[in-house]
């Protein structure tokens, strides 16, 4: 429990007023400033967040997420607030209404994805509402009556767009697309990214966090603007994706994450008695992915690996990625002993110099360690959370529970940051963070 700061209750009842005023509505924005609109993974854990607190509410923001829902399956990783300015790339840059011929009617959207967290949030919904009367399980039933399809139909973008090749792991062609931007992880993919020419423009992201050095350097917005217009030029079509784009990696973290989700919403599927069809295809993705990101493992270490598409390479870092066999599980009883060890031990949560035990997002002993630079090393609430969420139903409780109250205590100074630096537990990047809110609430639910 918090060893300074806000009491437990005190925390929960200002992260509950956190996300109140983040809501804009129907959708409730990522942070205030920073992040005005609606992310795909961050709402996703709002609705995590929310669900002890309305599970009404939550159904609502999971309902304005996949009413902009691509027609071939996609969910777009911005969901842009109707009249909000103040983020770049914003809709104009996109140009997906004009461009994309899959984009949703009415809704403005980017054109990537992000990673499929939702069934996780599916289930807390559904787990949240058991607790209440019967009109507030009706409202969760007939969400995922009503959302169901659609669940499935996500699920099968990624399974068939992301995955040409049917080896069990998810391509992605933007640093974006992984949640983790500018992690370590993609320095060698993004060098093969020569920029070109883009059109003007000023970045938002500096005017709202204390030092620029906490955001990606100009350098790397460079190539993350380039790579939208490759993405213009195909016209944001998956077949063109594949072909054209000059970064284009296989993310072991993203293909763990879907593994899992798979297996959540299969078992959602079995319980409410879904059509028997889509739930052994959901239980034949979730399979196969485990065997994707378990093929790219070391067998002593068990660490997993990312794969550049382009170079051939595989990219070995020292992040949150080689523990992704730890989320969906695979690994033969050794390895999985070494790879939690690694997880425990002093390259990440067992760091002496650490602040609280929990893993950073980057090795402090890694070369490409930064502990104030975004993905390069600072600690994030919503992967802790992850984490413990994935242990707790992997079946370490203890696991699980240590690193519930590691992230409470970190939590406990009240600033609901975006990251945290690890060794000082200085908050960083933008402060109201809604998924750091959300973590805490389902912590203290
Ligand atoms: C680009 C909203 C998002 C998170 C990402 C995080 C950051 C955006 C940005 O913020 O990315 O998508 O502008 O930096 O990296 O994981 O979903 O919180």
């Amino acid at each position: 429990m918090p060893d300074r700061g806000f009491t437990p209750t005190q925390l929960a009842a200002r992260a509950a007023y956190l996300l109140r005023g983040n809501d804009l509505g129907t959708m409730t924005s990522a942070a205030p400033r920073l992040y005005p609109h609606m992310w795909s993974w961050d709402a996703a854990f709002v609705a995590v967040g929310l669900a002890p607190l309305s599970v009404e509410r939550a159904v609502v923001e999971l309902d304005t997420l996949l009413s902009a829902q691509w027609k071939n399956g996609m969910i777009p990783h911005i969901v842009f607030a109707n009249g909000i300015d103040g983020y770049f790339p914003g809709p104009a840059r996109w140009a997906v209404s004009d461009l994309a011929a899959h984009a949703p009617l009415g809704v403005e959207t980017s054109g990537i994805t992000q990673p499929p967290v939702h069934a996780i949030a599916v289930q807390r919904i559904l787990e949240n509402s058991r607790r209440h009367g019967r009109s507030t399980r009706a409202v969760a039933e007939e969400f995922l009556d009503r959302r169901w399809a659609d669940l499935v139909r996500w699920h099968r973008w990624l399974a068939h767009a992301r995955d040409l090749d049917g080896n069990g792991r998810i391509a992605l062609y933007h640093g974006w697309e992984s949640g983790m931007d500018n992690s370590p992880r993609w320095d060698l993919a993004y060098a093969n990214v020569s920029a070109g020419e883009v059109p003007l423009f000023r970045r938002e992201d500096l005017n709202h966090v204390a030092d620029p050095a906490e955001r990606p350097t100009d350098g790397e917005y460079a190539r993350y603007l380039w790579l939208l217009e490759e993405m213009k030029v195909a016209r944001y079509e998956d077949d063109a994706l594949a072909k054209t784009m000059s970064f284009a990696v296989e993310d072991v973290f993203v293909s763990a994450v879907f593994s899992l989700a798979c297996e959540v919403l299969a078992n959602i599927g079995e319980e409410h008695s879904r059509p028997n069809a889509d739930v052994r295809e959901l239980y034949g993705w979730a399979e196969r992915f485990r065997h994707g990101v378990v093929a790219t493992t070391d067998p002593r270490s068990g660490a997993a690996k990312d794969f550049d598409l382009r170079s051939g390479r595989w990219l070995t870092t020292d992040t949150l990625a080689m523990f992704a066999p730890l989320l969906c599980g695979g690994l033969d009883r050794q390895a999985e002993r070494a790879l939690i060890r690694t997880f425990e031990g002093p390259k990440f949560c067992g760091h002496p110099d650490l602040r609280y035990a929990v893993p950073p997002s980057t090795s402090p002993v890694s070369g490409a360690f930064r502990p104030r630079e975004y993905w390069r090393g600072p600690v994030w609430p919503v992967m802790t959370w992850l984490f413990s969420w994935a242990f707790a139903r992997r079946g370490w409780a203890e696991r699980s529970n240590m690193l519930r109250a590691e992230g409470l205590r970190q939590a406990s100074d009240g600033s609901f940051a975006e990251y945290y630096e690890p060794f000082t537990g200085e908050p960083l990047g933008s402060m109201q963070q809604s998924w750091t809110a959300a973590a805490v609430l389902d912590w203290l639910g």
